[in-house]
């Protein structure tokens, strides 16, 4: 999948550099003498196409690190079920009732074993962005009334993850955060 979009990328790139060429060399005058205009133009061609190269080099190494398909292809170990709430998260490892939502004290998981994290929310949008033992964002999704989110991780280090909200949704937003163990 991944690959076929790349593929289909390079294809519209070439297929955009040979419509450029194909205008550039169809309206070269036919004595080859260059009027000031078409300097002007033929400046802005080679500008465009280079600019037109280093965004598709850009691209090309950048758009296969996209998460979006994420351990698509692998089965997950674990699944954690997650309700946001102002101003808390819910977790638990069975499905949650919006009714009454109860989750375990602490979420423990493994290192290397693939967790599917389901996100949601029961009132306004809230964030769960989990942060690494040395504060950095490693994973995030959006926790959304109506819908579930969700978002695959491996851990590979152990130690004690932060979440926090990262979407404003109200007085104590930034209190927001919870924890969880990585063994
Ligand atoms: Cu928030």
């Amino acid at each position: 999948m991944q690959y076929s979009i790349l593929m289909l990328f390079f294809v519209l790139a070439a297929l955009l550099v040979g419509i450029f060429l194909y205008v550039f060399l169809s309206s070269r005058q036919s004595n080859g003498q260059l009027t000031g205009m078409a300097n002007a133009l033929q400046k802005r061609f080679w500008f465009v196409l280079i600019l037109f190269s280093i965004l598709a080099i850009f691209a090309s190494v950048t758009i296969p690190k996209s998460p979006y398909f994420l351990f698509s292809g692998e089965q997950p170990s674990k699944v954690v079920y997650v309700a946001a709430r102002q101003f808390y998260y819910v977790m638990s490892y069975q499905a949650i009732d919006p009714a009454s939502p109860t989750g375990e004290s602490s979420i423990e998981l493994n290192t290397n074993e693939l967790v599917e994290f389901r996100v949601t929310s029961l009132d306004v949008n809230h964030g769960f962005a989990i942060y690494s033992p040395h504060n950095e964002l490693i994973a995030q999704t959006q926790a959304m009334p109506g819908y579930v989110n969700r978002l695959r991780w491996k851990f590979s280090e152990p130690g004690l993850y932060t979440v926090y909200c990262l979407e404003y949704c109200g007085m104590a937003h930034q209190a927001m955060k919870t924890t969880i163990t990585v063994k």
